[in-house]
């Protein structure tokens, strides 16, 4: 199994937290889908990591359908079997998913030349990330599909979003307003399976 990543890819790594909360073994190529060189349409035409490509051949794209194929390979269940019992684990797994892509919205708007910034699109974008946040929090309070004694992909999506805040818009402070989510990021990205995939500094 090879699982095509950058390693500052917020939605790679809910993968590869995933991969090592399972002890699957599988080999990492390292593609970044946004130099002219990528191969990573090679295996997603949308050109966008992660990918997997199973040990059967199939090639398999967007972080919740991965994350739904490695379920059947086994490992601690991620996601209920029941489709009722996943249904507010999937939910919370998408709002995390949906913080991620307005912090990526955000930042990749902040990286254009200054003239160039639409600034009402990343206010837009910031407050996709407020109301999110405040949402995720309730979830977790209400323990929505997060937050239980078992890990869940939703717990996984989680941290990466968080994660990603911290790497890419540590201004905006997140923690300062959700000390009840910050408590709780705390001790599950100290889990082991965090601590390795912790994006590089770039
Ligand atoms: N919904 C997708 C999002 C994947 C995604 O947007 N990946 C980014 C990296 S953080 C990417 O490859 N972007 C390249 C591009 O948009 O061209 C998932 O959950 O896997």
């Amino acid at each position: 199994m090879k699982l095509v990543v950058s390693l500052t890819s917020p939605y790679a790594r809910k993968i590869r937290v995933v991969l090592a909360e399972k002890a699957l073994p599988f080999e990492q190529e390292v593609d970044i889908p946004w130099v002219p060189e990528t191969h990573v349409p090679d295996y997603n035409p949308l050109g966008k990591v992660p990918a997997l490509v199973a040990d059967d051949g199939q090639v398999w794209f967007d972080s919740p359908v991965i994350a739904e194929y490695l379920e059947t390979l086994g490992g601690p269940e991620l996601i209920p079997a029941d489709r009722l019992a996943a249904l507010p684990v999937r939910q919370s797994e998408a709002l995390a998913d949906g913080i991620t892509d307005a912090a990526v919205a955000a930042f990749l708007e902040s990286r254009r030349p200054l003239p160039k910034q639409d600034h009402a699109n990343i206010q837009r974008q910031l407050d996709k990330i407020r109301r999110g946040l405040a949402a995720l929090e309730a979830r977790l309070e209400q323990r929505l599909g997060l937050g239980s004694e078992t890990l869940s992909i939703a717990d996984i999506a989680a941290g990466c979003a968080l994660g990603y805040l911290d790497l890419r818009l540590a201004e905006f402070n997140w923690r300062s307003r959700h000390t009840a989510l910050a408590a709780w990021a705390e001790q599950l990205l100290a889990r082991p399976s965090f601590v390795s995939t912790t994006p590089p500094p770039n």
